[in-house]
């Protein structure tokens, strides 16, 4: 990978963010490295899908689709909607075009990190998880439970983290993007056959 410095990209994003969300970013990175450690995966890497992950949420929903329309990147009838989903596609346009990352897994870490995808990689599946438990986070249910499964078994946890997703969104009463559902089945399939083998 091309070397990227990391102590630019964490001071670009201090001066973009609002001091909550730099605070949240830098949590997320912290805990990426983390689980980076833990699962043998690549430390830079999660350090910088970490710092990128949330480089379009501060900016306002026009701002976001007006990207959107400018570069063809399709925008979904829930995401029209729901226009705050896509701070995860135009974030990574935007590591890409502003601060040169090209690396594959790292654009699909930033694009994937609010719903997951079904068969994500290993980054990806640390930084949607990290964005979830970092020590910042207050809100989410389970979070001491999920919090220690995230270091003893990945898919559990992402299948975890979903599941209590689709509840909260139930809750609320607020819709649910096709992909996040789609990447519970998927996680919920995988774990059902890994039951069915060892059983
Ligand atoms: O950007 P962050 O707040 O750090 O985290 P995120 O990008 O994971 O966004 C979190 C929010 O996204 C959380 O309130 C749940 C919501 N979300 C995740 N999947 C869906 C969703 N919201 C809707 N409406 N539909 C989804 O499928
Ligand atoms: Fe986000
Ligand atoms: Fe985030």
């Amino acid at each position: 990978m091309e070397t990227v410095d990391i102590r630019k990209i964490r001071k670009k994003m201090e001066k973009m963010m609002d001091h909550k969300r730099f605070d949240h970013t830098l949590g997320v990175a912290y805990t990426a490295s983390a689980l980076a450690m833990c699962y043998q995966e690549d430390l830079n890497k999660a350090q910088i899908a970490g710092l990128l992950h949330d480089c379009a949420k501060c900016m306002d929903n026009e701002k976001k689709i007006a990207i959107c329309q400018k570069h063809h990147i399709p925008i979904t009838d829930i995401e029209q909607r729901n226009p705050f989903l896509l701070h995860a596609k135009v974030g990574s346009h935007i590591a890409r075009k502003k601060y040169h990352i090209h690396d594959t897994d790292i654009l699909n870490a930033i694009l994937n990190h609010t719903t997951g995808r079904p068969g994500m990689s290993q980054l990806e599946k640390i930084i949607y998880i990290a964005d979830y438990i970092e020590p910042g986070r207050t809100h989410a249910p389970n979070l001491k439970q999920v919090r220690q499964l995230a270091f003893t078994d990945i898919d559990a946890t992402l299948l975890k983290i979903l599941q209590d997703t689709l509840e909260y969104l139930k809750d609320i009463d607020s819709p649910v993007d096709p992909m996040t559902q789609q990447t519970y089945d998927y996680y919920m399939n995988n774990s059902r056959k890994k039951q069915k083998k060892e059983d």
